[in-house]
């Protein structure tokens, strides 16, 4: 497999832009080596700048659960752009793709569009630190909700792997009102609302972290944080970043039948477009100007064709509601792999949920920060390049999601898991 061209273009990158990236986990540092220069991607299929093709477990870090460049997406688009592409004024479609988002989350009356999750968490925070008119937030070791200042304290996904718990630049008055709490230990939610309940505005959390590779909630988590938060007055945001939409036709408040009080969405709304979006009941959403004195705006939020796209993706999840066949072929593709490593006598679990999974080089699944950091990311990291050999391409860092499509079919699973059989063998 040769990387000529990926090298040259990342040198080249490497003298216009931090890194030689646009976001950091895309620099390949926690597994070292040349990241992939991106040329086309289709189906479950991408193909890197020297014309080698790799089965895509990325997916874009989750939007593209439908595939890359689905057809009817791809016309939507194109139909808007025809038609102009950012009037800054009220357009239809952004009516239409809200109507959507409040049809999925029952407990939603509004919905903001921004154009990110980081932009969605943020304003989330902003409004609920407004609504209780307390400053303190909850969040978890390990969690990540998007670069915000009041988030980056023990992040998740790239701040993981660079090890810095919270990031220069952060002032240190700002994050004394973010509580980092271990992930699943309610304990410490209980304690730490025993002594500051009362200036806590919000506990924001993954349902499903997919941060730090996935962990699931340990069963009554979630739960104890909505009965724990509605007892002190505070708000539980639901970060479905990448869960909304990927879990079920709603997400994880659907699946797992919690109704958080507000819900952050991005990824897979934008279908592949920079969209990102805050939501909730209209008695706190009421809040956010111009109704509400709370102020947040954005010169290409709901731009029509961010939204067309968002839109056709949704009306296709809704019409097909894959999340069946995706569940069943990522269990039966997790155990396929969970045979291959075992038979080599590797430790590995590989938690999963819907169409989302992880590879953690450690016998059993983490429940929080500290037991994800026992696994062997050196082993993932030397696994990450013996797969791209193979034609697998991975998340580059153990701390993140898989993620499968409608277009990963039985063949294709097939194809990667002889990839990785491939890969142990050269390991
Ligand atoms: P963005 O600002 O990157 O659109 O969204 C931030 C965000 C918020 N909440 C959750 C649960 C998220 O997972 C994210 C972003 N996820 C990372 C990957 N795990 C984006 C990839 C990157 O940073 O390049």
């Amino acid at each position: 497999m040769t990387t000529q061209r990926s090298e040259a273009l990342v040198e080249e990158a490497r003298k216009r832009m931090p890194g030689g990236v646009n976001s950091p986990v895309r620099a390949f540092q926690a597994v070292g080596g040349t990241p992939r220069v991106m040329v086309r991607g289709r189906g479950a299929y991408l193909w890197d700048a020297d014309g080698n093709r790799y089965v895509d477990f990325v997916l874009s870090w989750g939007p593209m659960i439908l595939g890359h460049a689905h057809p009817e997406v791809t016309l939507a688009v194109m139909e808007q752009l025809l038609q102009g592409s950012s009037f800054g004024t009220l357009t239809e479609v952004e009516i239409d793709l809200a109507r959507l988002i409040t049809e999925a989350f029952p407990f939603v009356d509004r919905v903001r569009m921004v154009n990110s999750g980081t932009e969605a968490t943020m304003s989330a925070l902003r409004l609920a630190r407004a609504y209780t008119g307390r400053d303190g937030v909850v969040k978890f070791a390990g969690c990540y909700h998007g670069h915000a200042d009041s988030f980056l304290v023990e992040a998740g996904s790239g701040a993981l792997t660079f090890g810095v718990p919270s990031s220069p630049g952060v002032p240190r008055d700002l994050v004394q009102h973010t509580y980092a709490l271990p992930y699943n230990d309610l304990e410490a939610v209980k304690t730490l609302f025993e002594r500051q309940g009362e200036h806590i505005a919000a506990v924001i959390v993954e349902p499903v972290a997919g941060n730090m590779g996935v962990v699931l909630p340990q069963p009554g988590f979630l739960e104890g944080l909505r009965s724990i938060t509605r007892t002190y007055g505070a708000l539980l945001i639901f970060d479905e970043v990448i869960t909304g939409f990927r879990l079920s036709w709603g997400g994880a408040s659907t699946r797992f039948s919690i109704t958080p009080d507000l819900v952050t969405l991005g990824k897979i709304i934008g279908g592949g477009f920079p969209v990102g979006a805050y939501a909730g009941p209209e008695k706190i959403m009421r809040w956010i100007a111009p109704e509400g004195p709370v102020y947040q705006a954005g010169t290409l939020s709901g731009n029509p064709v961010a939204m067309q796209a968002g839109l056709a993706t949704l009306e296709i999840l809704r019409k097909t509601r894959p999340y069946d066949l995706l569940e069943e072929r990522r269990k039966n593709f997790t155990e396929e792999l969970e045979k291959l490593f075992r038979e080599r006598g590797i430790p590995v679990s590989l938690p999963g949920i819907a169409s989302m999974f992880s590879l953690f080089f450690r016998a059993v699944p983490p429940r929080n920060l500290d037991e994800v950091r026992e696994s062997d990311t050196a082993f993932y990291a030397r696994l990450f390049h013996a797969l791209l050999e193979e034609g697998v391409y991975l998340a580059p860092s153990a701390f993140e999601a898989a993620f499968l499509s409608t277009q990963h079919t039985e063949e294709i699973l097939h194809e990667a898991l002889e990839g990785f059989r491939r890969a142990l063998k050269k390991l």
